[in-house]
């Protein structure tokens, strides 16, 4: 069994596949804290979890046209550059696909709302590890930097992913080689020891288990970035699907999800009010500026009071939590709650599922909605 080595999983996590194994937290955990728990981070494998030994563990950066690699064992990644800490949020690009799948059947994991998280990570610039290999601004020939991972499948292959060259020396971008969640070393499920993190982009693209960087004129040739993790028009079917006519997701849309209350039912407060949280995010270190809640199914509206980090203009890589605290609508028994969040770039979610869905379920981020019976 390839998957015999994987490590131990905290029993609250809602497992959607063992093996590999993907699991998310129950929604409510994830606006307990703005800072999500490393035990009840989503994890999302698509093989086996690789044993490594820090100790002969290094990193190979391929060098500038041909010139040697060079190879950075995990002491020189922590001792020759700056430690660098960012507050990042991870999505992964099937967060909320069962609502698409409500809609129509997708292929994939089946997630909730809560394929994503909020950690502060640590590492070194990637930016600081291209230039100690020799490269440069504006370099010819330099359009992507791929990323390879050491989990493989049973015929070797392994995971892959690539971004644009000049995000990963931007030195805005903060783009990291982390070895630090949350203050502790990297847990094995998120890539022990060493993973990128590519603030305000798709998960996929944050390679875990890096062995090697490549910088290229092409992007990633791994079927993660040429055949997978694309948008479509929903009229596109499996037979009918040119992965080759879509660019690969980087930056997210602008997002939001209701964690508490859950659909069902709802108790109300003192005072008959009631209190409604989430959590709300953009990509590409777009800032959420606002989250409007409504109770009636979308005929009226509050704003509601969101809280987190300060983060610089463009650089708002991590999500907002948001509250909403109102006296129950008199008379109802039922209430339809939603929510929207508006990013930095004035950008909103749209209302509804179907003129988003695709085949694989990907960037599922219409209005959450939630129904509940109250009872006072
Ligand atoms: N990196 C490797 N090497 N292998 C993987 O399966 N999954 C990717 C990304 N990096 C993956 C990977 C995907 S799709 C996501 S959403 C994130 O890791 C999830 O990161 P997490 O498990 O730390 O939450
Ligand atoms: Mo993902």
């Amino acid at each position: 069994d390839p998957y015999a080595q994987d490590p131990p999983r905290h029993p609250a996590l809602k497992v959607n596949s063992m093996k590999p194994f993907n699991a998310e937290p129950p929604a409510e955990v994830l606006t307990d804290a703005y800072i999500t728990p490393n035990a009840f981070f989503f994890k999302r494998n698509h093989l086996p979890v690789p044993r490594l030994d820090p100790a002969s563990y290094r990193l190979e950066v391929v060098g500038r046209m041909g010139n040697a690699s060079l190879f950075l064992s995990l002491e020189e990644l922590k001792t020759r550059f700056p430690r660098h800490e960012v507050t990042v949020t991870l999505q992964c690009a099937g967060n909320r696909r069962s609502e698409m799948n409500a809609v129509k059947p997708v292929k994939g994991l089946d997630w909730g709302i809560a394929a994503i998280g909020n950690a502060k990570w640590a590492g070194a610039r990637l930016r600081d590890v291209l230039v100690a290999a020799g490269f440069s601004e504006g370099e010819i020939g330099a359009l992507h930097v791929q990323f390879e991972g050491l989990d493989r499948d049973l015929a070797g292959t392994g995971y892959g992913a690539s971004i644009p060259y000049h995000e990963a020396m931007s030195s805005s971008h903060d783009v990291l080689l982390a070895y630090e969640m949350n203050g502790e070393e990297l847990p094995l499920d998120h890539g022990f020891p060493l993973r990128v993190i590519v603030p305000g982009v798709v998960g996929a693209r944050n390679v875990k288990w890096l062995s090697r960087i490549l910088v290229s004129i092409e992007e990633s040739q791994s079927h993660w970035q040429q055949n997978d993790y694309k948008g479509f028009s929903p009229s596109v079917d499996w037979d009918t699907v040119d992965f080759s006519a879509s660019p690969a997701i980087q930056e997210l849309p602008v997002q939001s999800a209701i964690t508490d209350p859950q659909p069902g039912t709802l108790v109300a407060e003192e005072d008959d009010k009631i209190t409604v949280k989430g959590y709300a995010w953009s990509g590409g270190g777009r800032e959420v500026v606002r989250v409007d809640v409504s109770l009636d199914g979308g005929s009226t509206w509050h704003v509601a009071k969101l809280t987190g980090e300060k983060q610089a203009p463009g650089q708002a890589w991590a999500w907002k939590l948001w509250t909403l605290t109102v006296p129950l609508p008199a008379g109802r028994t039922e209430l339809e709650i939603l929510c929207k969040a508006v990013d930095s770039s004035y950008n909103v979610q749209p209302d509804t599922v179907a003129p988003i869905w695709n085949l694989r379920g990907v960037l599922s981020n219409a209005w959450h909605r939630v129904h509940v019976s109250v009872t006072r």
